[in-house]
């Protein structure tokens, strides 16, 4: 069976502030592989399609903003139970409640901005991960 695999997103405040070999050298240590990766300056169409779940929320207008103002650099990572390990890894959703020892945690903060900028993304379960990976990859097969 093929291992278990995540999209993740180095988000633009990441890539700024030169963040993008930390966190994906966090990731490697942990023992993933690295399956494909680009940098990409987001469309509005692929962001959409990307965040489906949160499209008609108040703050995605703001998402927007801050995904689409500087290259992201996306990520396939690979391995055994690897969706659970990366969002281990990325620390919870706000970084200012993120946990030491977590990426968002040691590397990111709230700087008051109108989005919440929390450096990575992860694809919450395989089934997310799979939608995702077309999003991002349409060039990879399966
Ligand atoms: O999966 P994760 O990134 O930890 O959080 P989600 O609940 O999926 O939200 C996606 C994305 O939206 C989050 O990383 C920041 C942004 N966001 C926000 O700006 N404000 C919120 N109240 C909730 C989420
Ligand atoms: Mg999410």
């Amino acid at each position: 069976a093929t291992p278990e695999r995540i999209l993740v997103l180095v988000k633009p405040d990441a890539v700024e502030r030169r963040l993008t070999g930390e966190i994906l050298r966090r990731i490697e240590a942990k023992g993933y592989d690295l399956v494909a990766l680009k940098v990409v300056v987001p469309t509005a169409e692929v962001l959409e399609a990307h965040y489906a779940e949160h499209v008609s929320k108040p703050f995605y207008p703001s998402v927007v903003g801050y995904m689409t103002r500087g290259p992201v650099v996306a990520a396939v990572v690979e391995g055994h139970r690897v969706v659970e390990g990366v969002r281990s890894l990325m620390g919870s959703t706000e970084p200012t409640l993120s946990a030491p020892g977590t990426i968002r945690g040691d590397l990111g903060r709230d700087w008051g901005t109108p989005a919440m900028e929390n450096l990575v993304h992860g694809s919450d379960s395989p089934d997310s991960a799979a939608r995702e990976i077309g999003i991002w990859f349409p060039e990879l097969d399966g």
